[in-house]
């Protein structure tokens, strides 16, 4: 019998060809000198499916979910892959295919999949009270065992929360470790609620916030500062009779405007007040925090659909060189009369993947590290349109100056995204390194690259060199533990 991953861009490359593979690999080979600081665990999710696509084609947001730990240990680096064992990759297993349809639609899957989590664990992965969770924005998340990276199983907070769709961008709010996060579509597939919760660090919940979106539409990250929720819902929505007819769960709409609603940490929901922007679309949160009764929310954004396989209605999407992509601020005023949201530009360049220094989550910062795109380092004569995703320089910003720093790991390269992880735990913001997966288009390689945070321009202090090349993938973090269960 035939198993055969179909020939299209979704599928192949060297970016989106499955890897598919587990396995631990001890020492890793480096060169330059890994920073004997460095102790714990870098660890990131990739989309990787393991069977061919039911229907003969899917997007690349619904492969299974495999985790890729790297554990740094006085100068050394082992690493470590293994699936998430979620019950949707169980079944597949046992079926030997893929028992899977049309991404976020249950009426596309095989009868026998029917009431199963539909969770991927695929999209991010983070520490939270002893365990990891792998986050999938439709469905409660999957916990992991951070040693082993063995499958816990669904995690629903020891039965505090409802089985409900649950973000892959939780954030920890620096003060006191609580974890915050929020569920979209959360009354149920295509519907307008949002629920908001905090959980202290040792995994009690002290927070659920029920609120209503203007509309059904996406939102994949969202931000925490002191006292406010903000809730970025893009103009990209769900529709139930679109999707019990077995089509696409999103589509873009132009006509919508951006919606920011903003709403009380310690509120009931009530008091959640809608901004509205231009119809852009925007993915990923840099960080976001108060001057007063001023919210500020900075994000990269583009001023059209980025999410091609979410077309609108009729079909249309639009062409990636048409779009124009910058790094965003904007100012929501709970004082003012007026619900504008306020837009200015902090960066007028391509970015995406945006991340800060976790310890001024929420808070005034100054420095964004983020993943951009410069075409002019890139050898596209040789080496034809990029794919998706295809990024190719990290950027630091200085936000307090919109002074920038940047590399290029070179002309037939780019980037997954990157991670801050700080020098020490009292060093000034910032002031640490940056770690990220760099992959090689024309040896269809992969490396870890560790660069120091704010001297990127200098390049990377050390390169591992990996035996194994690995898919383009989503997101991570570092664990601040130094593991005590090593790749035998
Ligand atoms: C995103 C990614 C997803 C998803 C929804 O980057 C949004 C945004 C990897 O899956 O399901
Ligand atoms: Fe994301």
């Amino acid at each position: 019998m035939t198993l055969a991953f179909p020939a299209t861009a979704d599928f192949t490359g060297p970016l989106y060809a499955p890897s598919r593979f587990e396995g631990a690999v001890r020492d890793l080979e480096v060169t330059g000198t890994i920073p004997p600081a460095l102790s714990g665990t870098f660890v990131q999710v990739a989309p990787d499916p393991i069977y061919p696509p039911m229907l003969g084609d899917d997007i690349f947001f619904n492969g299974d979910g495999v985790v890729t730990a790297f554990r740094f240990v006085d100068g050394h680096v082992d690493v470590q892959r293994r699936y998430v064992e979620t019950d949707r990759l169980k079944a597949q297993r046992a079926a030997r295919r893929s028992l899977h349809g049309v991404y976020r639609n249950p009426y596309t899957n095989d009868p026998s999949v029917a009431g199963l989590s539909p969770s991927t664990g695929n999209t991010n992965i983070v520490p939270f009270n002893g365990i990891l969770l792998a986050l999938k924005e439709d469905s409660l998340p999957f916990a992991v065992d951070p040693e082993t990276l063995e499958t816990i199983g669904e995690w629903d907070f020891q039965g505090q929360i409802g089985n409900t769709p649950f973000t892959a961008h939780p954030k920890f709010d620096p003060a006191n470790g609580n974890m915050l996060a929020f569920g979209y579509e959360a009354g149920g597939t295509a519907s307008r609620d949002l629920v908001y919760y905090e959980f202290a660090a040792d995994g009690r919940k002290l927070r659920e916030i029920g609120a209503q979106s203007p509309y059904a539409g996406m939102v994949h990250d969202f931000a925490v500062t002191e006292r406010f929720v903000v809730f970025p819902v893009l103009p990209v929505t769900a529709d139930l009779d679109r999707i019990k007819a077995g089509g696409r769960h999103f589509a873009w709409h132009p006509e919508l405007g951006y919606q920011f609603g903003v709403m009380r940490r310690d509120g009931d929901g009530s008091d959640i007040r809608w901004f509205t922007g231009p119809n852009c679309f925007q993915a990923h949160v840099l960080n976001a925090f108060e001057v007063g009764e001023l919210v500020q929310l900075d994000m990269p954004s583009a001023d059209g659909n980025v999410f091609h396989f979410f077309p609108e209605a009729d079909g249309t999407v639009p062409a990636p060189e048409s779009l124009h992509f910058e790094l965003t601020r904007w100012t929501l005023d709970l004082e003012s009369d007026s619900n504008e949201a306020v837009r200015t530009t902090l960066l007028d360049a391509p970015c995406e993947f945006p991340r800060c220094d976790n310890r001024v989550a929420g808070r005034r910062y100054r420095h964004g590290f983020m993943l951009g795109l410069d075409m002019r380092e890139y050898a596209v004569e040789r080496l034809g349109p990029p794919p998706f995703q295809f990024l190719n320089l990290l950027l630091h910003i200085d936000v307090t100056t919109g002074g920038v720093k940047r590399w290029a790991p070179g002309d037939a390269e780019c980037f997954q995204e990157a991670t801050f992880v700080p020098r020490s735990e009292d060093a000034p913001e910032g002031d640490g390194y940056l770690l990220a997966l760099v992959n090689h288009l024309e040896t269809s390689t992969t490396e870890l690259v560790i660069l120091e945070s704010l001297a990127v321009d200098r390049g990377p202090v050390a390169r591992v060199k990996l035996p194994f090349r690995l898919r383009m993938s989503l997101h991570g973090n570092w664990l601040p533990t130094t593991p005590t269960t090593l790749v035998a």
